[in-house]
């Protein structure tokens, strides 16, 4: 992955070449992420089963011959039930008033919902171009397809929304997804070199991908309660050596994360760092700390000590 603060080796456009920033937004767990991913070629975004698993903005860039797509992947838009929780819907609300278009994803394999149409109702407040992205197609069952589909045709409405299907999984649809967006995007210059995929330091990136682990490893209330802050990253040519705290809100989640004679923490760190080898292409050593935080996802000065801020 590159990532720098060079930004001279941004080239100067051709004419005709387009560029944007497009806002994935949806409900949580309709596949954002992957879809970004997969858009980029590389795994910058971390994805899970478990809802409301992005938490951060993050932008994932893709930049082709005649464009430049800056996709801004976003917390899965909900009702909270915490400070933590209004902060990644406020900073997902803000997304949508700062982009040239938005990708609206929802899930295909069942029909409109509640918090479809919550959402529906957020983005015709402001005039950004829409496409509306049905994922999962892999998953629709063929006997309610067209059930399924009306039932976001009606969501549209008389609007001039942009409907397409894709799987994010199989990458079935996703060329067209791609040349629908390129025809929403303004013509613009390169925001950023054309061979980085992210706007974040690989700092942050190892950090999820502990997170991504712990989400997918641990049950109950533990994948909510976690935050991950990388403290120290020392390298060297033949190993690069990674230092991490994971912060949890009581010392009884403290016992589930590091299980039994540390065999929790133990899969936890070597799983993530198997991903993280993958993300800079070289080997790690990573160590992982464990405080207890009490009330961390209550509290606004924790949550911007953690890195969760309302952006702006
Ligand atoms: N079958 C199938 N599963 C998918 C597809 N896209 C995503 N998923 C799965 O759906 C789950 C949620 O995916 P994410 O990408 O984390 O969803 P998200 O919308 O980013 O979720 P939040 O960050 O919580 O808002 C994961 O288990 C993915 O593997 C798809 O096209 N088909
Ligand atoms: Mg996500």
């Amino acid at each position: 992955m590159e990532n720098s603060d060079n930004f001279s080796l941004v080239p100067s456009a051709p004419e005709g070449f387009k560029s944007g920033f497009i806002g994935i937004v949806g409900r949580p767990n309709v596949g954002k992420s992957t879809l970004m991913n997969l858009m980029v070629g590389q795994k910058i975004a971390i994805t899970s089963p478990v809802a409301q698993t992005t938490r951060h903005r993050l932008q994932g860039i893709l930049t082709t011959p005649e464009a430049q797509f800056i996709f801004i992947d976003t917390p899965g838009i909900h009702k909270p039930h915490h400070q933590l929780g209004k902060v990644l819907v406020q900073n997902a609300k803000i997304a949508i008033e700062s982009v040239d278009v938005l990708l609206f994803v929802v899930d295909a394999s069942e029909n409109a919902g509640g918090g479809d149409r919550y959402i529906t109702d957020l983005l015709v407040k402001v005039s950004t171009p829409v496409v509306l992205g049905l994922n999962k197609t892999d998953r629709q069952p063929i006997d309610r397809a067209e059930e399924i589909d009306r039932s976001y045709r009606e969501l549209v409405g008389d609007r001039s929304w942009e409907m397409v299907k894709f799987s994010a999984l199989t990458g079935d649809g996703v060329e067209i997804l791609n040349e629908k967006l390129v025809d929403r995007l303004p013509l613009g210059p390169y925001y950023y070199p054309p061979d980085f995929v992210t706007d974040r330091p690989e700092r942050f990136i190892m950090g999820e991908l502990i997170r991504e682990q712990i989400l997918l490893l641990t049950r109950e209330e533990v994948p909510h309660s976690v935050a991950v802050l990388v403290d120290r990253v020392e390298e060297n040519p033949k190993l690069t050596r990674v230092y991490a705290t994971i912060y949890i809100e009581r010392s009884s989640q403290k016992g589930i994360l590091i299980g039994k004679g540390g065999q929790m923490l133990k899969q936890i760190g070597s799983a993530a760092r198997m991903q993280i080898q993958k993300l800079i292409s070289g080997k790690i050593y990573l160590e992982l700390f464990v405080k207890v935080q009490p009330k961390w996802r209550q509290s606004r000065l924790r949550l911007d000590e953690l890195g969760y801020r309302v952006e702006d």
